[in-house]
């Protein structure tokens, strides 16, 4: 049988170290898709829902069982109306497991036929995060090595440059 996954984050702005698991969860399962959640809890978003499945879409190109969407209310919800038994989660260290481990046993609850399913990044990716990277990007640091180059060129019309 297939294996459709879902990667459900969200994604403010995507990351390398998103990619990196994007490209390891498409070696794995038959199809994947990257999901945006929309009514997002954390405040302030830089960009918009279609913002960011624009910039990921354009970044998975290469990958031809990956696509992108948009979603509201639960994931398991969205896995459901998906016909996905899979969620796609990423590691990066201990300190991501305790939340990672309560929306897996959440999720589980909410519908025990849905699976989480955990992967590691690249060694040189464990530290990125969205946030890390709005407020180094914001400050002047150089964050070009760090996300896909359509994220660094919409940073540059997003975020002004705080010079010292
Ligand atoms: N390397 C590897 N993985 C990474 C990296 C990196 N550098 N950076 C982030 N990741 C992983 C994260 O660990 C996460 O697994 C994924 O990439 C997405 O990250 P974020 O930060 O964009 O996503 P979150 O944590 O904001 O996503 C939260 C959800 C949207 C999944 C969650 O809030 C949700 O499911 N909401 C819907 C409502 C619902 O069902 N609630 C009940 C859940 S128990």
């Amino acid at each position: 049988h297939t294996v459709k996954a879902i990667y459900p984050g969200t994604f403010d702005p995507l990351t390398n170290g998103h990619l990196d698991l994007i490209a390891r969860g498409s070696q794995i399962v038959d199809q994947l898709v990257v999901a945006i959640l929309r009514n997002s809890e954390k405040s302030n978003p830089l960009f918009t829902p279609d913002e960011r499945a624009e910039m990921i879409t354009e970044a998975t190109r290469p990958f031809g069982n990956v696509s992108v969407m948009t979603f509201n209310g639960l994931l398991v919800d969205f896995c459901r109306a998906q016909g996905a038994k899979a969620v796609l989660r990423g590691i990066r260290a201990i300190s991501d497991y305790e939340y990672e481990f309560q929306m897996a046993m959440m999720n589980r609850k909410l519908d025990p036929n849905v699976e989480t399913l955990f992967m590691m990044p690249a060694e040189k990716y464990t530290y990125v995060s969205s946030r890390l990277i709005k407020g180094v990007f914001q400050l002047g640091g150089d964050v070009s090595a760090l996300v896909p180059p359509l994220v660094m060129e919409r940073l540059k019309t997003k975020v002004p440059i705080n010079s010292p």
